[in-house]
């Protein structure tokens, strides 16, 4: 008697040979269901790049498993009897083929995993072994901890995992950390390496008209799109990195100049986290390239420290913590976002930048989310929803179990410091001193009170007052609440006039 075909479920974002659920399945025997669905391409107003990426490396993958003998049904957005969800898509194919058992690996999401927990649909899931630290795993460190921090669980991933460990059980060089080495600005003249380039092919091509021509309502331009779409390019994308920018990554890690998007900074989380790549094997090649005296220290483990520290970390939060973590608003903060996020236009130059960039490449690098975009809505007081669903949008990169602790927790201070010990509060300064967009603002940095001052001082004294309790008692921002303290009063009240004009200006819909 023939055995009852399975089927298996491969999402836009396990785009991997090996995953789990296919592992347990058999090509001989059962069916893969690929789709393409409304509910996934519209649950945020996802960047028109960031559809045109799934779409076609979704494509491309489907033809990739056909050619390894898997019988794989594919689903187009517009094929007549789409139903719009996975969950629907499921139900209907399971049917067709007379499926007993529905296999799949852990969602990225808690969103979709929660609604096909809910489907009634015969599951059987697999853990998603695409990270270092299982799920399982992290709860069982994070249950050890009086508090979690990311340095304490880099350390013990860095361990585990032997990567720039010497045979001793000594890191590379005597220290664990260089995030002291990683905060050079960009030298007048020094330029990022020209990016690496794909060619679209027909497939590509095809997704491009379908996403221009349905989803003409989501911000952002599909013009520029150039990224990875199969695993050989994301390779090629990778080379690319370990050849021209690696070495350089460490030291300019922070940097920010005009006309840069990308600087030193690898390009790879799209291509990583729907799954063209493979985290062991990147940490291993920089491993290697350290070892084999081809790039420094500081840039190898500044890079190891972003994949199995802060990407581990962040992911296992996220399971551990959800779905109560989307809810945290430790500041209780109320104020709408403001409508140049989405178009870029605003008199702020940093701001404008990385939105602009943002909004033509679905890409900006950590320091611009962090340090630029994320340190404003941090200082204006953003309801963290709203800025979440920003970030969740605008990104080729973004997945809610990466991008959420990263804006609620890590730029928002929502979750009331379970992530990060400090909030990433930063004046104008920190703008200046890592990048080049002061000198071409209609601001200026220098100055905190006056007309044309520099929003993000005043703001940023604004949001030390306004959350004096808790933040006062956090010792690492003693000494600015020291400053604070030591400054004539007639200042201290003028900042803080000048924070509310902001903020009401904000309010009232003004771009600044
Ligand atoms: P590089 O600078 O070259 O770093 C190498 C890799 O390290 C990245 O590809 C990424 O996989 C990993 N990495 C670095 N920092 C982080 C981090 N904080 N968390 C997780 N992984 C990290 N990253 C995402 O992949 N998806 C997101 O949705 C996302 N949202 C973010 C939102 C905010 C507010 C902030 C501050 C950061 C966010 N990040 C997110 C982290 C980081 O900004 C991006 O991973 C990085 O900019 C991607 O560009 P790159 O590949 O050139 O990275
Ligand atoms: C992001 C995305 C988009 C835009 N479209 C699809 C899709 O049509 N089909 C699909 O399987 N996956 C898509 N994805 C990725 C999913 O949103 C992603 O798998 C979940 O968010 C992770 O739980
Ligand atoms: Fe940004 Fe202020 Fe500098 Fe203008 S002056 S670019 S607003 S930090």
């Amino acid at each position: 008697m023939t055995e009852a075909v399975r089927l298996g479920l491969v999402l836009g974002d396990q785009l991997s040979f090996d995953l789990a659920s296919l592992r347990a399945l058999d090509p001989a025997r059962d069916v893969l269901l690929m789709a393409e669905v409304e509910g996934e391409a519209r649950y945020v107003p996802h960047h028109p790049q960031k559809i045109v990426l799934i779409f076609s490396a979704m494509r491309h993958f489907a033809e990739a498993l056909r050619e390894q003998g898997w019988r794989v049904q594919y689903v187009h957005l517009d094929a007549p009897d789409n139903s719009g969800s996975i969950a629907g898509e499921l139900r209907r194919w399971r049917e067709v083929f007379g499926a007993d058992e529905v296999h799949l690996t852990e969602c990225g999401e808690w969103r979709l995993q929660q609604a096909l927990r809910e489907s009634g649909l015969p599951l059987v899931w697999h853990a998603d072994r695409r990270f270092l630290c299982s799920r399982q795993a992290f709860g069982r460190w994070a249950a050890g901890q009086s508090q979690l921090r990311m340095e304490h669980f880099y350390r013990g991933m860095r361990k585990r995992s032997g990567l720039l460990v010497e045979p001793d059980g000594s890191p590379a060089g005597g220290a664990w950390n260089y995030d002291s080495a990683n905060r050079k600005a960009l030298p007048r003249g020094l330029r990022g390496p020209f990016p690496a380039h794909f060619e679209r092919d027909a497939i590509t091509q095809e997704v491009i008209a379908l996403v221009r021509e349905r989803f003409r309502d989501h911000y952002g331009s599909v013009e520029a799109f150039d990224y990875p779409v199969t695993h050989d390019q994301a390779q090629a994308l990778w080379q690319h990195f370990l050849d021209f920018g690696l070495a350089a990554f460490g030291d300019f890690q922070d940097a920010m100049a005009e006309g840069e998007p990308f600087l030193f900074h690898a390009r790879i989380s799209a291509a990583l986290n729907i799954g063209l790549l493979d985290v062991r094997q990147l940490c291993a090649d920089v491993d290697a390239a350290y070892r084999q005296g081809r790039v420094p220290l500081n840039a190898a483990e500044g890079f190891i420290r972003q994949l199995i520290g802060w990407r581990e970390y962040v992911h296992g939060i996220y399971w551990l913590r959800m779905p109560e973590y989307a809810q945290l608003n430790a500041f209780g903060n109320q104020r709408a976002l403001p409508e140049f996020y989405w178009t870029g236009q605003t008199g702020m130059r940093c701001m404008s930048q990385v939105i602009g960039q943002t909004l033509e490449l679905g890409y900006a690098h950590h320091i611009q989310r962090l340090m630029v975009t994320g340190n404003f809505a941090l200082l204006a007081g953003i309801v963290p929803s709203a800025i979440c669903e920003w970030y969740l949008a605008v990104y080729l990169d973004a997945f809610d179990w990466v991008e959420l602790p990263n804006t609620l927790g890590m730029v928002m201070h929502a979750d009331g410091g379970y992530l990060g010990s400090k909030p990433y509060c930063a004046s104008g300064r920190y703008i200046q001193r890592m990048s080049d967009h002061c000198g071409a603002c209609r601001y200026r940095v220098e100055r905190a009170v006056e007309e044309d001052a520099c929003p993000f001082n005043a703001l940023y004294w604004h949001f030390l007052m306004r959350h004096r309790q808790p933040l006062a008692d956090n010792p690492r921002l003693s000494m600015i609440y020291r400053g604070l303290d030591a400054m004539d009063s007639a200042r201290r009240d003028a900042l803080w006039q000048r924070g509310e004009s902001l903020l009401a200006r904000l309010d009232a819909g003004d771009a600044l």
